[in-house]
């Protein structure tokens, strides 16, 4: 049996408006396909994408998770110690992150990055409309993140055009990296010197980072470009994911009354947003050998492009895709990845969702969108640019 080609360019900007059609079809032609404008295989079932996660050693990480091989291509930066690696290398830096980001040193945020939700929800119910990308989803975790990083309050703005650069740069050389790159200005640099044992406070995820660092288990030129994952990937993806979850609860007015009932939900309404709209869409592998997968065999050293989103709406695992179902259980998604390099910042990400949309749905009795809403074009990331909102309060 051949491996069914698709013309399709999942970086395009009418893909990104409505991929859903288009992951339709991808997950219906077959288990692997062929992406022939970019010479690469593709893979949109929640089985075949969960079976690359759990097989580093097949579907390698150390070529780059962007669609450029390090073995035919310079890549742009540095390449990350954590992401864009195997191991060992990758269980060495993977196991400081781990420490630091553990789920105790995570409850330990619980009460100041409550607070910080409180007042942010406070303010915004004051102004009562606002734009809930800027002024909620950025604002939230632009408040919270850099100061458990410890970082200096100066030029914290900085985080998102890098991040957004860094996503853009998984996907082709195409418009949206060029804008990426164009828009990011100091941001490079900045977050180079932002990494530096110095330039962070004495207490902070920064500080933990480099004191580990320091018992011998990262060299002094590591350590800095560990603090760098975490600053990269630290930002965009949980606002993504706040402005996922803010949106969808704003469509689906139900899901927001049960909420509201029931703000105990918000820790699983926002996995479920993770769930449906998936902010990191795709992620590459490179493959080591012929790989067998879904019964075809992908050859070696080719790229393959993993669908988290298609992934996370196959009907083949999820009954009811398409409908946002707070009640839904939706353990098991592959929003964070899976497997050893499943996002080592989830429970961070899962406390900034929770505790913003708790603290919203206390006191707002129901969220009207008053615009048409923008999205955002990023490679990886999908997202909106602009959400307006009212609240209505309770
Ligand atoms: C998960 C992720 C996204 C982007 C960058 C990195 C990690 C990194 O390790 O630099």
């Amino acid at each position: 049996m051949a491996i069914p080609e698709s013309d399709l360019d999942p970086f395009d900007a009418s893909y990104f408006e409505d991929p859903y059609p288009a992951q339709d079809a991808l997950r219906e032609a077959g288990p692997v396909v062929h992406l022939s404008r970019h010479g690469i295989y593709a893979a949109a079932r929640f089985a075949e994408v969960k079976a690359i996660l759990e097989d580093w050693a097949t579907f390698s990480s150390a070529r780059g998770v962007g669609i450029q091989d390090f073995h035919r291509e310079r890549p742009a930066r540095l390449p990350s110690l954590v992401l864009e690696t195997d191991p060992p290398l990758h269980d060495r830096t993977r196991s400081v992150l781990a420490k630091v980001l553990s789920p105790a040193a995570i409850r330990a945020l619980k009460e100041p990055f409550t607070e910080a939700a409180e007042a942010l929800a406070e303010e915004l119910l004051d102004r009562r409309e606002f734009d809930a990308i800027p002024d909620l989803a950025e604002a939230y975790p632009l408040r919270v993140f850099p100061d458990a990083m410890g970082m200096p309050p100066e030029n914290r703005h900085h985080l998102l055009p890098y991040g957004d650069l860094v996503f853009n740069s998984f996907g082709p050389k195409n418009p949206f990296l060029e804008a990426a790159v164009a828009r990011s200005g100091p941001a490079i640099e900045w977050v180079q010197a932002q990494s530096q044992r110095t330039a962070l406070a004495d207490r902070g995820f920064g500080a933990d980072i480099h004191a580990i660092a320091e018992t011998g288990v990262l060299t002094e030129e590591e350590a800095p470009q560990v603090v760098r994952s975490v600053l990269t990937a630290g930002v965009d993806t949980t606002v993504s994911g706040i402005g996922a979850a803010v949106w969808a609860l704003a469509r689906f007015p139900d899901q927001w009354d049960a909420l509201h009932a029931e703000p105990g939900l918000a820790r699983v309404a926002f996995d479920e947003a993770i769930r449906f709209e998936t902010p990191v869409q795709t992620f590459f592998r490179t493959t080591t050998r012929d790989a067998e997968l879904g019964g075809e065999v992908i050859p070696t050293d080719s790229k393959v492009l993993m669908f988290l989103g298609a992934a996370n709406r196959d009907p083949r695992k999820w009954p009811n895709p398409d409908r946002f179902d707070i009640h839904r259980r939706p353990a098991g998604h592959v929003g964070y990845g899976s497997g050893i390099h499943a996002c080592v910042g989830m429970a961070l990400a899962r406390l900034e969702g929770e505790c913003i949309l708790a603290a919203l749905a206390k006191r707002v009795r129901r969220l009207e969108i008053t615009a048409q809403p923008k999205r955002r074009y990023n490679n990886t990331l999908r997202g909106l640019a602009s959400l307006p909102i009212r609240l209505h309060p309770a």
